[in-house]
């Protein structure tokens, strides 16, 4: 766990495992624990205080409608707001390192790893198939092997690769970390049931 990709995949279930513990299920949010990491990891960019939009929140990303919020669930909510403090991001950069709470932080360094490899040819807005597989032996050198391999990164770009243009773009990264981070926590809880 040494890159900066790494390290945020670390810090978000660090976060979700920080509120999930509080009540019932440690392995869930419930509303009350939601609207507490609402508050206060996200509190600068929604209304987290406000009870209609907590229940708001939890009815559109409780997918599998059991009441709480699990590790994917959050995953995807996390996945959605990063995408639109990048879609806005001068917002999100007007406030210094250290008002940031860890989610917002997290948030920061997925955009910021984001950014410096997909800046470095072509159109910088988004990763071609070099910049892909630099991406994915620097910060994933521990989960993804053989990227000396062309036809895995060819393979690995055409699962993210989402609307068949031929590159990755910011949604298509996130919704991929977001997979990685739940695979992550996946074993982080079997680990945690064994001992
Ligand atoms: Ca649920
Ligand atoms: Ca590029
Ligand atoms: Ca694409």
């Amino acid at each position: 766990m040494n890159s900066n990709l790494e390290r945020a995949m670390v810090s978000l279930i660090a976060v979700f495992h920080k509120y999930s513990g509080k009540e019932g299920d440690k392995y869930k949010l419930s509303k009350g624990e939601v609207k507490t990491l609402l508050q206060k990891e996200l509190g600068a960019c929604q209304q987290a205080g406000d009870d209609s939009k907590v229940a708001d929140i939890m009815k559109s990303l409780d997918l599998n409608k059991d009441g709480e919020m699990d590790f994917q669930e959050f995953a995807i909510l996390v996945a959605a707001v990063t995408i639109a403090c990048n879609a806005l991001s001068e917002g999100c950069n007007k406030r210094t390192e250290k008002t940031c709470t860890d989610l917002e932080k997290t948030m920061m360094s997925l955009i910021a790893v984001f950014y410096s490899y997909s800046g470095k040819e072509g159109d910088n807005t988004k990763l071609n198939k070099g910049e892909l597989k630099a991406l994915l032996e620097k910060e994933l050198g521990d989960f993804i092997e053989c990227t000396d391999d062309p036809t895995k990164v060819q393979s690995i770009m055409n699962d993210l690769d989402l609307n068949k243009n031929g590159e990755v773009d910011f949604e298509e990264f996130v919704l991929f970390v977001a997979m990685l981070t739940m695979v992550c926590h996946e074993f982080f809880k079997q680990s945690a049931q064994k001992s």
